[in-house]
């Protein structure tokens, strides 16, 4: 059976997770946090969270691991057929994940985790990629009501899990009405969150906070 290596108050552990809910695959949750023991890089060579232990080995890497579910295992398809439907697909879900979700993650430390104030050269940096990256999703994306039309795709699940940090960060850290520049986002975010298996991401999440707040040494 499939293992999910990670902890519930990752989002990208819960990008994957939801992936694993909506498909019906029966899977292992194994309860590990990031780091660079040895013991980790060999399962997980960024020592980063989430990886997928299959039987023939470890993978990681959400994007990476979401394709993988979706080629290996039965269940529903959340990509469309049509190669270039498909290709579009990915693209929102890389325009979620590198610029508004890893340019957002530069700045969590302020918004979620109570450390001082982002050096001004980052805030820069990180609010000039998520202004193209919400640019970009406002280009590409349909929210008819789904990211990527009227079936929902993988890029919802990655947007589910990135869009309300992003829009965290953007109201702590700039003062910025992120979701009144992409008309839809919070109407789909809703939406997703009446669904069962967002329900139960969302539950597990809450009830992991604590443990992971105790690991890092956090209040
Ligand atoms: N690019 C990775 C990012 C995953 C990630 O950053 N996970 C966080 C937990 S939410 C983590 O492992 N952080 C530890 C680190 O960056 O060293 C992916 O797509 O899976």
């Amino acid at each position: 059976m499939i293992k999910l290596h990670g902890f519930p108050a990752s989002n990208y552990f819960n990008m994957v997770k939801l992936a694993l809910l909506e498909k019906g695959v029966a899977y292992e949750d194994v309860r590990v946090f990031t780091g660079q023991s040895e013991e980790m890089l060999a399962k997980s060579p960024m020592g980063k969270v989430p990886f997928l232990e299959t039987e023939r080995g470890f993978i990681s890497e959400t994007a990476v691991i979401l394709d993988y579910i979706e080629d290996s295992q039965t269940g529903p398809s959340f990509y469309p057929e049509d190669p270039f439907d498909k290709a579009r697909v990915r693209e929102l879900i890389k325009y979620t994940e590198l610029y508004l979700e890893l340019a957002a993650r530069r700045c969590y430390g302020q918004a979620f985790f109570g450390s001082g104030p982002t050096p001004e050269h980052t805030k820069e940096e990180v609010r000039t990629v998520m202004s193209r990256g919400v640019g970009a999703l406002r280009r590409h994306a349909a929210f008819t009501p789904y990211l990527a039309g009227d079936a929902m795709t993988y890029a919802d699940f990655v947007f589910l899990y990135t869009f309300p940090m992003a829009s965290a960060v953007a109201r702590i850290v700039f003062d910025w009405d992120l979701p009144s520049e992409l008309p839809g986002a919070d109407a789909l975010i809703e939406q997703l969150k009446q669904r069962d298996a967002v329900k139960t991401v969302d539950a597990d999440a809450k009830a992991g906070q604590q443990e992971f707040r105790e690991y890092y040494g956090m209040k």
